[in-house]
């Protein structure tokens, strides 16, 4: 991709001269093909398959389906997961699997990795496509796997359901007996059944078209519940020293510690009596750092298991193996338990049934040193009592119903609700005896597990299709301090009531998923650029994203952390307003401008979760919010929210204080700390917010508020080039009252001109003049854009990786100049938010290379994008699962902005505006856009001196006034002709420099399956 490199090129640690391999350079332009992964180089891909915001289920490269977080479970993730990609993993059997039958001779073979030779992966989000083939089956195997995903449409996006369609095709030259079997296993109480008497029950379900195995759970019966033997404390640590506990290492020092004396950052961490185990607070050491550092591990004396269970609280870190209590049994670790990154400990039940009478340990371990570095631990209890305060089992978070279901079942497809034997795919298939009752129970502990099956008799060249629904309901969410429940269970009574809901609409709905698929592939841009900037768009379809059952949409940043919908981070993420602008528009007013707003402007950009402003963050919103607005059909939204949106720009407004343009004060932001001094990323977004709030205030008629707006906006603009301009890019001033404050000083950062981006995506225009804007896109480029980021990190180790060594990116801050450096740079802060600036994070890359490529620089933009996407390549990773701080990271969704920059598209609702300004290949261009009710394809061919554009409607409808396109070189637009739906229609024309204003008077309307098309002729000088 780049080099041949010598040590002298990396002088500067980032080499000025790129050495950008051509054909790799070639390749960033280049429309390609299809991304196909083959085995096993898609081993760890994990395409999120649900719907929105109804859990995280994946699909595997080979077409299993794996993770299974519907369970309201609350997985925690940090930033482990890009270094180490998670391992495909499930915690239920599920699967499918044919027999085939041919000449006599019978071949089973499971559709995953295990059964063929030759698997293939190709995903395209919201679908994913796998291909079954060997040369030794007399079939193939096709898959087409997806959740219904319908832009503009929240509801028919939403379903807790995931679709399999499998097609089996003769390949061979003689006819062939096929079966197909799905198989479910029932996975209810998955995590709650281990502390309490459940009994699960299966039951199929035959109507409508629809063959159903529904799985479900109840209390066991009163008279099969096992009498309870009474308790056995095994350790509750009220003493000083560990006694019979073996120790090793420094962490867990000489004894339990009293909760007490553990440091106040800590917290209440919620032991029972006065002492507690924790690794954190006895480590040797005076900060956090030093005392996660410490490792250790304490082995409790041999005891045998008498008891059903054993209980125990556990706080501390989610790191698997190495934050945990296991249980030995003959020395081998048979179950292990991780906190889940908070001090809080929190009752945890073993099940351990299976090694009654055997002769067990209990080890603490504590083997991680970094961030979450720690592991506490209280009062072990052997009992046949779980949990006490067993509240009824229809509240736990994982009661609730699981179905696997057989579209257009007709009488020969056959079910069994339970299987003889649990081992699959064995024993799925219909000459097996299994259970053909309609219901069947199994006590927790015992696998439940059905399946469906459908017979073809193929000729040769011959298919047969068979439609699985695979769908969930788990309504229980609850989250602390926010609503609870899931909004899919406000319309649905149940798994059973999702399949029938799909079954009926089923054809709709897959035909409106693939018209989105195909109008978004229908494009003249790169296949690797379709894909990476539109996947991200899948982080709604994980457990990053809930939808409460007051219809409110919450975010983590990414899965698990951290909390509150972060204005700061979200501001980033492009996709979601332009494509479900509803969930948008009602975080703004519900959230933002709702709850977390006070009195004063300031918006706490963690809402319930915290109580200060950011002041990016707080920018960010006002940005977002006349972009809700451009989503939106009329000005209704606008003038609701207007006030709030007025209160929050004066917040901004008084932390500029003098009035010049530039913010003073302590400005906390999405690198976590307060900066000082005039810094020339968030005084930028400060004026571009100004922007933002003069348009909105002409909208509602508050000419007073735009006009100050307007000029504190001229004033900074011109104050911020001349304080913060260096002749080449933007720095920051520290402010000499608060020298220890951290601050980039001269350095490059990654953000300095974050501004004008947003201005670009809400179509504001310039907010920082060109040619020092593009001067400091190219430094970014020359002194931030390292093909290998190995030796600036080899230099600078504080910070996460989110590139490794070998691979390249857009390093957030780099320090070019003599007279600032990192340790300058970091002041006294903590070494952790310094760290921010050696890492490469997905999300700033995407809003530079967005930037770039709206300023025209576009293959800087393009390579930069590129570099992400070569990163998360699924050699290497899950290429659905871009990291930050936590899975799955909302910030990446600013992926969509490179998309909409590279398009040049400007969309204002209630003015009836749409416009275009391709960046690559004017000449030949198409692309998918979405509007406030309607989406579509645009297109524009330039040639022979006219430039023929078109404006197709897919989806709903569209209401235009002006359609917006950028002149080419050559062609003066005196001569522009339209039709409208076939119709010739009379347009006025407006010419503002290279841009053509087409207007429509009276607006014209299209419905889906119309066109608006517009013919630009006239000679330039003519
Ligand atoms: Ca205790
Ligand atoms: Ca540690
Ligand atoms: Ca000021």
């Amino acid at each position: 991709m780049a080099g041949p490199f010598t040590r002298e090129d990396f002088e500067n640690l980032v080499p000025a001269d790129k050495k950008l391999d051509p054909a790799w350079v070639k390749s960033l332009l280049e429309r390609g093909s299809r991304t196909v992964y083959r085995w096993p180089e898609s081993r760890l891909i994990g395409l999120p398959i649900g719907g929105l915001c109804a859990g995280q289920l994946y699909l595997g490269g080979d077409g299993r389906l794996w993770h299974w977080d519907i369970f309201n479970q609350h997985i925690g993730t940090g930033a482990e997961h890009y270094a180490k990609p998670m391992e495909p993993r499930s915690p239920l059997e599920q699967g499918f699997a044919l027999r085939v039958v041919a000449g006599g001779l019978a071949q089973v073979r499971a559709l995953d990795h295990t059964g063929w030779r030759d698997v293939t992966f190709n995903g395209e989000y919201p679908l994913g496509f796998v291909e079954y083939r060997d040369p030794d089956a007399p079939v193939s195997v096709s898959l087409e796997a997806f959740s219904p995903f319908i832009p503009l449409n929240v509801l028919d996006s939403s379903l807790p359901a995931t679709v399999m369609r499998f097609t089996v095709k003769n390949t061979s030259a003689q006819p062939v007996e096929v079966e197909l079997a799905g198989w479910l296993e029932n996975a209810v109480c998955l995590h709650s059944g281990q502390s309490r008497d459940v009994l699960r029950r299966n039951r199929l379900v035959r109507r409508a078209g629809l063959l159903a195995l529904e799985c479900s759970a109840e209390p066991m019966p009163e008279d099969q519940v096992s009498p309870k033997r009474p308790d056995i404390l095994f350790d509750d640590f009220e003493r000083s020293t560990y006694d019979s506990w073996t120790g090793e290492g420094k962490a867990f020092g000489t004894g339990p510690i009293e909760m007490d004396k553990m440091p106040d950052y800590q917290g209440k961490v919620g032991g029972q009596g006065r002492r507690v185990v924790n690794s954190h607070a006895t480590a040797p050491g005076h900060d956090v750092a030093a005392k996660d550092a410490a490792t250790g591990t304490l082995t409790s004396r041999p005891f045998t298991i008498e008891r059903n269970y054993i209980t125990f609280l556990i706080g501390g870190g989610a790191h698997q193996g190495r934050t945990c209590v296991n249980l030995l049994v003959d020395g081998q670790v048979v179950l292990s338990a991780t906190g889940r990154n908070d001090n809080r400990m929190a009752p945890h039940t073993w099940d351990v049934r299976r090694w009654a009478g055997r002769t067990a340990q209990i080890q603490v371990v504590d083997r991680e040193t970094g961030s979450w570095g720690n592991i506490g631990l209280d009062h072990i209890v052997f009992t046949d009592q779980p949990r006490r305060d067993l509240g009824p089992l229809a509240e736990e978070s994982d009661f609730g119903t699981m179905t696997l279901a057989l579209w257009k079942a007709s009488p020969e497809d056959l079910a069994a609700v339970a299987l003889p034997d649990p081992r699959v795919p064995a024993g799925i298939f219909s000459q097996n005896a299994a259970d053909r009752s309609p219901t069947a129970t199994r006590p927790f502990g015992q696998k439940l597990l059905g399946a469906l099956t459908r017979k073809w008799s193929l000729a040769p060249g011959a298919s047969g299709e068979a439609v699985f629904f695979i769908t969930w309901h788990f309504p229980n969410l609850r989250m602390d301090r926010l609503p609870p429940g899931r909004h899919y269970a406000t319309r649905f009574a149940s798994a059973l009531a999702v399949a029938e809901h799909l079954a009926q609409r089923y054809p709709e709905l897959r035909e409106l998923t693939h018209r989105w698929h195909d109008t978004w592939y229908d494009s003249t841009l790169p296949y690797w650029f379709l894909d990476r900037t539109f996947l991200n768009t899948s982080i709604l379809a994980t457990s990053t994203c809930h939808r409460f059952a007051n219809g409110r949409f919450w975010g983590w940043e990414g899965v698990g952390c951290c909390h509150g919908t972060c204005g700061h981070v979200w501001q980033y993420a492009q996709a979601v307003a332009r494509l479900f602008p509803e969930l948008k528009r009602d975080t703004r007013e519900r959230v933002d401008f709702g709850l977390a707003l006070q009195k004063d402007g300031a918006i706490h950009f963690r809402a319930e979760f915290n109580d200060i402003p950011a002041v990016d963050g707080q920018a960010g919103t006002i940005l977002r919010a006349l972009r809700e607005h451009q989503m939106s059909t009329d000005d209704s939204w606008l003038k609701r929210n207007w006030p709030a949106i007025r209160r929050a720009t004066e917040w901004l407004i008084a932390k500029d204080g003098d009035g010049d343009g530039l913010i003073e004060g302590n400005q906390h932001n999405t690198l976590d700390t307060d900066w000082f001094g005039p810094v020339a990323w968030l005084s930028g977004m400060y004026l571009a917010a100004l922007r933002a709030a003069e348009e909105m205030a002409r909208v509602v008629g508050d000419d007073a508020f735009a006009r100050r707006c307007r000029e504190i906006f001229e004033r900074g603009q011109r104050k911020l080039v001349a304080e913060l301009f260096d002749g080449e890019y933007f720095i920051n001033k520290p402010d000499p009252r608060h020298l220890d404050a951290i601050n980039s000083g001269t350095g490059c950062h990654i953000d300095q001109v974050l501004g004008q981006s947003w201005a670009w995506q809400v179509g504001l225009g310039r907010v920082l003049p060109e040619k020092e804007t593009v001067s400091a896109l190219r430094s970014l480029w020359r002194y931030n854009f390292t093909p290998d980021v190995g030796p600036y990190r080899q230099r600078y180790k504080p910070g996460r990786w989110y590139a490794m060594p070998g691979e390249g990116g857009l390093l957030m801050c780099t320090f070019p100049r003599k007279d600032w450096d990192y340790a300058q740079a970091k002041g006294k802060g903590p070494e952790w938010a310094a760290g921010y600036f050696n890492e490469c994070m997905n999300g700033f890359e995407y809003q530079v290379a967005g930037h770039m490529i709206a300023e025209g620089l576009v293959q800087e933009g393009l390579a930069v994008t590129r570099m992400v996407h070569d990163r998360y390549h699924a050699a290497r990773r899950n290429p659905w699962n871009e990291v930050e701080c936590g899975d799955h990271y909302a910030r990446s969704m600013a992926s969509y902005g490179v998309f909409l920059a590279a398009c040049g598209y400007e969309y204002d609702g209630p003015r009836g505006r749409l416009g275009f300004a391709p960046r690559l290949t004017p000449e030949h261009f198409k692309c998918a856009f979405t509007t406030a009710e309607g989406w579509g394809s645009f297109s524009q061919q330039i040639g022979q001196g006219v430039l023929r554009a078109r404006v197709e409607l897919r989806y709903g409808r569209l209401r235009l006034s002006t359609l917006a396109l950028r002149l080419p070189a050559g062609i003066s637009g005196h001569t522009v002709t339209a039709t409208v739906a076939g119709e010739a229609t009379a347009v006025r024309v407006e010419r503002t420099g290279g841009r053509l204003e087409v207007q429509f008077a009276p607006a014209c309307q299209l419905e889906a399956g119309q066109a608006l098309e517009v013919r630009v002729a006239g000679k330039a000088g003519a």
